[in-house]
């Protein structure tokens, strides 16, 4: 790479300003813009607007402004000079800037002659178009004084600024204080007469009072003492100052305003020289090149293209470097031109940050993107052949197969390939990558390093691993949606480990599982930093324009919970989506725009420009390791076929693929050049791809005889770790006494010196009761105590999801806030000695379902040793994140052998709160429940893996000691299970629904040890201490959730004493063997089964089936035996009339509880 010259840069000659912010952001920026350019030598120097007659004495001085002035000087309305100079909004600036200049606006400030300035146009500079320079500058005889003696100019300076300074005495005070405090910090580093700094943004309409005129004779005279001594810049104006020819004849009568107009020509580039930028390898794209890049629109014409002119800025890097050369506007121009409308178009001016933008200023203006040297070359081509290859390889041998080829961005390999291995030179030592279909198998094949033979077998229809012990093969998916893993030696001779995450068909679904899985690497292999682990996204532009979840998953990349320290974002913008053009498909200008919500460069890039290609794809991994922050690339290219190699694309884009058809490959582009260049022969070039079709060859035989290997799903983290066909034990989840009592302390202790809010104190004073009696232990309470056991026993515990710390019914108080300093304090962070602050993670999440509940999911798989909850603020909200439900959460194990424990707590149930905020819509989830509704599988204690074999368990579970038991049993397995908590509300506070202690441990003899000891109980028979026959109970209600104690209440209240109640606290897999049991143990009960959903949801459909086949093996009866209570079938989920919920409560307890048998 070859890097601009520069030359040395002479200190000090300019203002400095503290402002460290950059961009380009409507109002804000507009002043920002102002402060960051005018900082220049000319706007110091002189800053001038108008010429004026003195009334008295006739004679005619300059007009001086400062910037609060220039906007109204420029005959602008207001300050926002982005709009004024048409960076932001070309369309907006035709209104000041007339064929005759701008037009100058009434003004109300006194002039010096006492008159308010009105004289017409004339009393103004004429900065239009045309003349482009002062007209006083070069032609008014009257600017005399400006050439004349440097002694009378300072003088008529010095006067000019004393008399506007008196004007203004409040806000000179101001600026001397700033002089002051800036001189101070100055004086220690820089002996040279340094200007003296001022905030410009502190300026007032007199900013060049006395001080500053001292300094231009200061200034002046150590100029005359020696013209090197100060800025280039500088020694020009003294020498147009005093009359002297400019030892650059270019330099020769710049004015400010050429100054001012080629910042923004430049600022221009760097905001819009994107849209001039050659991205499209098509060419199909009209565009039409802004007006703003064009001189015409500063005032400057083609004659004007070998005048010099210097242009540099104050803390700018690249071409507005201050220590930038004097050039040409030819060459200002084509640098300009080069750097910005070339292959690649940079979007980078909505980044607030300074030392950013001039970071990649200087990437973007400093170096050129095509320099690399032969070998690199060589190698660049090796990756593009192999990629071009690879698909032509598939297309010849399996001609109608669908696999969603690449062909036309091809590049996308050699990228990816060169920003991987500048990655792991930069630290980065596993990329975990989500992509969707296009060009899914080369990635695999090429970048993961899948096994050729084993992609070649999967085409021909690969063969279903045989199953046998140890070796689940679950159902399998397609094979573009297949993910795997392998450790891809670097350029450098690094170690970098790659994964693809398995994915459905949404597009984009992954993103959220993708982040969520690295910030859980980074957890566990302490990369604290961010560096060693990153995730790599590659989008259609079709999805990453239109699915929400891309604007999910990113707006998680800043939060400090959800951050990885970056994603480097590629988008194989092929210009259409499936038959979509992109004017149908988005209303931005770029399908890339949702990024700029987010301070993420964007770098488009022609796909057909490997070296282009390859240079921002190793500027990415540059970025995201050097800021730790998003990144976009967007190669843009095309699709040579249709959507898919059995589709005919010319029905829908018929120009488009007439072009195609003529278009030369990449590839094909790619070698022209290089011989061209005389970098590689064309046999060489050969050779390579003669080499690179054996081995396809070789691995295409290699593939007949393919045997599908153990799956690889037990990563590290999972040895040992059971399929879900091998048994594995069921373990007790009670605790030790002890244990109980000391983390029991821990998180009802707050410290002493905390101010938590008086209601907080007191729930937390209530909750050390609940420890030290062991008794009436809550719901919070009860989970708190399954977080700490399972911490203090080594494990991780991670809570995410929307005002999920104080608990969305301000019930956890996980994390408290002192009331005074605001300080927070999370009890269950201090559980064990030195616990690492992330080990107990609570974080309210952004307002997501879809992309939060991914990203749980995602950390959820990475290590079994964790406990991972997401929490929806009220269950209602979960089907905003149902592709996540239904694509992975269910059904991620059967298709890609991957296991998650992943807990959801989905707040359920009917208390009058209209139909968004009572249901979780538990039917969904038992609906999606693979387990058979008519078979009972093995049930016997040493036998079972009823679980292991079902895909996902549903809990809705009414005790706390329960749920306890619930959360334990998760982690003290070996198989890991999604869980699906219907969770509730008001029994978090309700009387009732209490435990004590003795139900939490596993003390033998304490109610809850049964049989086997201390476990999550799947049934809780009736509370009355029944014996094994009852004969006398005339009717069995079987429900779940708190409608358990609504109905045990009025039993009591109505002094019922001929019906049992059991709670089905383990819906799905559905606990036949306990529900047999008490099926024998009330003989001549009526059967009901009663919940407060209406009949078409709730439970109901999901338990009728299986409670059938249990009755059945018991001989208890049919389908028709079985009585249904609950509200009737709805449309909607619950009533939106507080009176008509009270009702139908009431009526539903009543039938389930009535004298008569239920019709
Ligand atoms: C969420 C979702 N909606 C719709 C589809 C159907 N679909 C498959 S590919 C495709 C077009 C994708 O276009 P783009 O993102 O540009 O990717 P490309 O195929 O062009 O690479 C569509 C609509 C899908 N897979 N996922
Ligand atoms: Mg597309």
């Amino acid at each position: 790479m070859i890097h601009r010259p520069s030359l040395p840069h002479p200190e000090g000659s300019v203002f400095r300003t503290d402002d460290s912010r950059d961009g380009h952001v409507a109002d804000s920026s507009s002043h920002r813009w102002f402060r960051e350019f005018l900082p220049t030598v000319h706007r110091n120097s002189l800053t001038y607007s108008s010429v004026q007659a003195n009334p008295i004495t006739g004679e005619r001085s300059p007009r001086w402004v400062s910037d609060r002035n220039w906007s109204s000087a420029m005959g602008l309305r207001d300050r926002n000079w982005s709009s004024a100079m048409g960076l932001r909004d070309r369309n907006r600036n035709g209104r000041e800037w007339t064929a005759n200049g701008f037009v100058p606006e009434p003004r109300t400030t006194k002039l010096e002659d006492g008159t308010d300035g009105s004289g017409g146009v004339n009393r103004w500079m004429d900065i239009r178009p045309s003349s482009r320079k002062c007209e006083f500058w070069n032609r008014d005889s009257s600017m005399g004084w400006f050439r004349a003696s440097t002694a009378s100019g300072v003088v008529m300076i010095r006067k000019s600024l004393i008399s506007q300074a008196s004007h203004h005495s409040t806000r000179r005070g101001v600026i001397a204080r700033n002089f002051q405090h800036e001189t101070l910090r100055k004086k220690s580093t820089s002996a040279a007469p340094v200007p003296r700094p001022v905030p410009l943004s502190k300026l007032t309409d007199s900013f060049l009072d006395g001080s500053s005129s001292v300094y231009l004779e200061e200034l002046q005279r150590t100029w005359e003492n020696d013209p090197s001594s100060v800025d280039a810049s500088w020694d020009n104006f003294f020498r147009n100052f005093t009359g002297q020819v400019s030892s650059s004849p270019g330099l020769c009568g710049q004015t400010i305003q050429e100054s001012m107009q080629l910042l923004l020509l430049a600022r221009a580039y760097q905001v819009n020289g994107h849209l001039k930028a050659n991205l499209d390898p098509l060419k199909m794209e009209e565009r039409e090149f802004p007006q703003d890049l064009n001189i015409a629109t500063y005032g400057f014409s083609d004659a004007d293209l070998d005048r010099e002119f210097f242009i540099g800025v104050w803390r700018m890097s690249g071409f507005l470097a201050e220590n930038q050369k004097v050039m040409t506007l030819r060459s200002m121009i084509n640098w300009l031109e080069k750097a910005y409308c070339g292959s690649i178009g940079y979007e980078y001016m909505h980044i607030a940050d300074r030392d950013q933008c001039n970071w990649l200023r200087e990437k973007i203006e400093e170096v050129d993107p095509e320099m690399y040297n032969k070998d690199r070359r060589v190698v660049i081509l090796d990756r593009l052949i192999w990629s071009t290859q690879f698909e032509n390889f598939l297309a010849t041998k399996w001609t109608a197969a669908k696999r969603f080829g690449l062909e036309g961005g091809e590049t996308l390999i050699p990228g990816m390939k060169e920003m991987f291995d500048r990655a792991a030179d930069l630290g980065v030592e596993s990329i975990t990558i989500g992509m969707s279909h296009r060009g899914r198998l080369n990635v695999l094949g090429n970048v993961v390093r899948k096994p050729l033979s084993q992609i070649f077998n999967e085409f021909s229809g690969g063969i279903k691993p045989v199953d046998e012990a140890g070796l689940y093969t679950g159902t399998g998916d397609v094979k573009y949606h297949l993910g795997t893993s392998y450790d891809r030696p670097t350029r450098s001779g690094k170690k970098l480990h790659l994964s693809l995450v398995a994915n459905p068909s949404h597009l984009e679904a992954v993103d959220p599982v993708v982040i969520g899985k690295i910030r859980a690497k980074q957890y566990y292999t302490n990369d604290s930093d961010r560096t060693k682990n990153m995730a790599v996204l590659i989008h259609g532009d079709g999805s990453f324009a239109g699915q929400g979840v891309v604007y999910e998953t990113l707006h998680l990349s800043g939060l400090p919970n959800y951050t990885t320290g970056g994603t480097i974002h590629i988008v194989v913008n092929n210009q259409v989506a499936f038959t979509t053009d992109p004017s149908c498909g988005r209303s931005s200008q770029y399908c890339t725009d949702v990024a700029k919500t987010l301070n993420a460069p964007i770098f488009h890039v022609n796909g057909d420009d490997m070296e282009a290609v390859v240079y921002v794809c190793e500027l990415a991994a540059e970025w995201r390791q050097k800021f730790h922050s998003d990144v976009v690339v967007d190669i843009v290219c095309y699709r040579r076929f249709g959507h898919n190699e059995i589709d005919e694309p010319s029905f829908t884009q018929p120009k488009m693929y007439q072009i195609i058809q003529g278009h030369p490959t990449s590839l094909e582009i790619y070698q022209k050049k290089l011989v061209e260049l005389g970098q590689i022969s064309a046999d060489e070039i050969q050779r390579i791809h003669g080499k690179v079709k054996s081995i396809l060859n070789e691995e295409f035989a290699n593939s007949k005889d393919y045997v599908p290997k153990k799956r690889d799903w037990l990563s590290n983290y999972w040895a040992g770790f059971k399929s879900p066909e091998q048994i594995s034990r069921i373990q007790n989840t009670g605790v030790k006494p002890d244990i109980l009592k000391t983390v029991g302390k821990a998180i009802t202790i707050l410290p002493e010196d905390f101010d938590a809010h008086k209601a907080v104190k007191r729930i937390f004073d209530l909750r050390a009761q609940m420890i030290e009696t062991g008794q009436g232990i809550d719901w919070a309470v009860g989970e708190a105590l399954a977080f700490a056991t399972l911490l203090i026993e080594g494990n991780h515990v991670r809570l995410s999801g929307q005002d999920v710390e104080r608990g969305t019914f301000s019930h956890r108080h996980a994390v408290i806030h002192d009331q005074k300093t605001g300080a927070k304090y999370c009890p269950l962070d201090h559980i064990r000695i030195n616990q690492n602050e992330e080990m107990f993670t609570v974080s309210n999440s952004s307002l997501s379902e879809f992309g939060v509940l991914g990203f749980e999911l995602g950390y959820s798989m990475e290590n079994p040793n964790s406990l991972v909850l997401w929490e929806a603020q009220f269950g209602d909200f979960s089907n905003g994140a149902q592709v996540i439900f239904d694509q992975f959460l269910s059904s991620g194990e059967s298709k890609w052998l991957r296991q998650t424990g992943l807990v959801v707590l989905l707040p359920h149930g009917y208390d009058g709160q209209g139909p968004e905020h009572s249901s979780a819509r538990v039917e969904r989830f038992l609906q999606m429940s693979g387990d058979n509704p008519y078979v009972i599988p093995e049930m016997d204690p040493t036998l079972c893996n009823q679980i292991q074999e079902c895909n996902w368990q549903v809990a809705n579970v009414t005790t706390p000691a329960n749920y306890f038991h619930l959360l334990r049993r998760q982690i003290h397995r070996d198989f890991r299970k999604p869980l699906i908590v219907i969770a509730p509300k008001n029994l978090l506070r309700h009387k009732d629904c209490k435990s004590n202690l003795s139900d939490f441990d596993d003390v033998e003899g304490h109610p809850g040890f049964d049989k086997q000891g201390t476990r999550f109980k799947r049934l809780i028979k009736d509370k009355n201490d029944h014996s094994e026959l009852e004969e006398g109970i005339r009717r069995l209600v079987l429900c779940s959730g708190k409608l358990y104690y609504e109905l045990d209440d009025k039993r009591t209240k109505d002094g019922i004493k001929d019906v049992a109640i059991c709670r089905v606290e383990q819906l799905c897999p559905f606990p036949y063997d306990l529900i047999k049991r008490e099926l024998k143990r009330y003989p001549k009960a009526e059967i009901v089964w009663c919940q407060e959903e209406p009949m078409n949801m709730g439970a109901y459909n999901y338990v009728a089936p299986r409670l059938c086949t249990a009755m059945k093996s018991v001989n208890r009866g049919f389908m028709d035996d079985i009585k249904y209570v609950g509200r009737s079938p709805s449309a909607a989920t619950a009533t939106g009339f507080a009176s008509v919920h009270t009702k139908e409560q009431k009526d539903l307890i009543k039938k389930a509880l009535q004298f008569d048998s239920i019709q």
